[in-house]
């Protein structure tokens, strides 16, 4: 029998929010027999009049396939969902966003009731789901003989980057990168708002932005890894931490100059002086890492 005519693997999808919902509507396309719950049961409707089988309760809803997705708000409702449900020879895979130790925490909790655990971290938003085209993708982490074994099922909603055994690096690697987003958008924000009362376009800005950012990222990005792995932190410094430290009234004068509160900044440049006068001017901003770390 060709690939493409084997049968699909049944899945059960517990949560239908606005990530439940784009998850189900790419197994249902693909043609996996699809189980659904949600707490709220009117949010199925849809689901069932596009061929979905809508489960009563989540303990049904899990009888109901041999691998079960879970993508709901938090740990705690992943807990409140599955707590009367029989694990035993399921095989869990949740997206639900937690923090590491939870994700190794539940992984243990689904073992200890008989199910193989993989945990997930969707670095995708709902309208990218089922379009390979848009970048999105899906950090999986825990038992890699359930990731081996559900793979092309897994591979349908966002392509897939399994990241090892320890069920808490999925949550890890999606923290990381929003961590670094948020530390982005936190200086976007601070961009615009100099330019806010002045006659300067935002529009106009956006794509200087962009073009900046994009081309400081990739540079920063491998140099630091480098240097954290080298622990080599001066060598070939274009920009080193002295200059740059000394830099920093510019932009806290500029930003009071225009009104803009200097908080988004602040803690960044704190901890620059910190490192200058711990260690060598001549670094690159490498050792902020390390600092964090106290
Ligand atoms: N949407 C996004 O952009 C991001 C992209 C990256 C990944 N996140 C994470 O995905 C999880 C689900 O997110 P979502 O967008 O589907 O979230 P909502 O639309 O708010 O739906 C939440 C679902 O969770 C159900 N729920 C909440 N509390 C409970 C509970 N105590 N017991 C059972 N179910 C619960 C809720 O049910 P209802 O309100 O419809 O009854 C929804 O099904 C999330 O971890 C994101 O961080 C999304």
């Amino acid at each position: 029998m060709a690939a493409h005519s084997l049968p699909k693997t049944p899945v059960t999808l517990l949560g239908l929010g606005a990530m439940g919902t784009a998850l189900a509507r790419t197994w249902l396309a693909a043609g996996h027999p699809l189980t659904v719950w949600n707490r709220t049961a009117a949010r199925a409707e849809p689901l069932a009049a596009e061929g979905a089988a809508v489960a009563a309760t989540a303990a049904e809803a899990v009888a109901a396939s041999p691998l079960v997705v879970v993508c709901l708000l938090d740990d705690a409702s992943v807990e409140a969902a599955l707590d009367t449900a029989v694990l035993t020879g399921k095989d869990v895979v949740n997206l639900t966003t937690t923090t590491p130790s939870q994700a190794r925490a539940r992984a243990a909790w689904a073992e200890a009731r008989g199910a193989r655990y993989l945990d997930g971290g969707i670095m995708a938003v709902p309208p990218t789901i089922g379009v390979p085209e848009a970048g999105g993708y899906v950090f999986y982490s825990g038992d890699q003989a359930l990731f081996d074994t559900h793979a092309p099922a897994l591979a349908v909603p966002a392509a897939t980057r399994y990241v090892g055994t320890d069920p808490g690096h999925a949550a890890l690697h999606d923290v990381a990168l929003l961590s670094a987003m948020y530390g982005m958008f936190a200086g976007t924000a601070h961009a615009f708002a100099l330019i806010r009362e002045e006659d300067v376009a935002p529009a106009a800005l956006a794509p200087l932005l962009t073009e900046w950012l994009t081309a400081m990222a990739a540079p920063h990005i491998a140099q630091t890894a480098d240097r954290l792995t080298s622990g080599d932190y001066t060598t070939n410094v274009v920009s080193n931490l002295g200059m740059q430290t000394a830099g920093t009234p510019t932009f806290l004068t500029t930003a009071a100059d225009q009104g803009v509160s200097p908080e988004l900044l602040t803690p960044y440049f704190a901890l620059m002086r910190r490192r200058l006068a711990e260690g060598d001017p001549k670094e690159d901003l490498t050792g902020v890492v390390d600092l964090l770390l106290r």
